[in-house]
């Protein structure tokens, strides 16, 4: 398989997602930044109508949506199959990664992670605190509901990573960089061991934000 391109801006974990798909395949792909403010006009809204990134390019096939990428890659690209045989834990794989979009990211991540992150580093913004305490109620349900999920496994399917584990890690490794996640995580400490266990894997230490800016640059 060649010719893979992916269209996204370094910090996003949507597209590190990507990113550490692709690294646990050992695939190869271009990375191809999509300027800060260029998301919502040509050329990048012909490639998302909803002016958002990660966008993938393969040979001419476009793809976006996170979820439906990792699938798709998981598909194409040679290397560990990254979901499980097990019709049960297909079905919970998908169901984390539904969790990480429905209730992690809308409403907690996209809340927190926007108001103590992006906000202030790349808009010059200082953080919404009543926002930020409104988001708390259900950031701490999400946290528990994930933690429980996850239990004693060592990934969130078993003893080995899947989809789900390369969905959830980047939301949470940047919800990890807000003064939240400690009393956030006060009894998720199995999320805890987890995201250092994720964070450990050459597929994460190669694609944190300042990795995937340098890989932006040398673009
Ligand atoms: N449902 C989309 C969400 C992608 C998304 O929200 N990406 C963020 C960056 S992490 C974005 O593009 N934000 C720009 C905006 O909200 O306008 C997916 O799974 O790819």
């Amino acid at each position: 398989m060649s010719g893979f391109i992916i269209h996204s801006v370094p910090g996003s974990p949507f597209g590190r997602a990507v990113l550490a798909t692709f690294a646990e395949k050992a695939a190869a792909y271009r990375f191809a930044s999509v300027p800060p403010g260029a998301a919502k006009s040509e050329p990048h809204i012909s490639r998302h109508p909803f002016g958002r990134v990660p966008v993938l390019e393969h040979d001419g096939f476009m793809l976006y949506e996170t979820q439906a990428i990792l699938r798709y890659l998981d598909r194409v690209l040679s290397g560990p199959a990254l979901t499980p045989a097990d019709p049960k834990d297909a079905a919970r794989m998908d169901q984390v990664m539904n969790v990480s979009d429905w209730y992690l990211f809308h409403g907690v991540n996209n809340v927190i992670g926007f108001h103590r992150i992006v906000g202030p580093r790349l808009l010059g913004l200082a953080p919404d605190e009543t926002a930020i305490a409104n988001a708390m109620p259900k950031a701490y349900l999400v946290l528990s509901e994930l933690s429980r999920l996850l239990g004693g496994k060592s990934y969130f399917v078993g003893d080995g990573v899947t989809l789900a584990d390369l969905h959830v890690a980047p939301q949470l490794d940047f919800l990890a960089k807000t003064p939240e996640w400690k009393p956030l995580t006060a009894n998720c400490t199995n999320l805890i061991s987890w995201l250092y266990r994720m964070n450990d894997r050459a597929s994460f230490q190669a694609t944190t934000w300042e990795r995937v800016a340098e890989l932006a640059k040398a673009a």
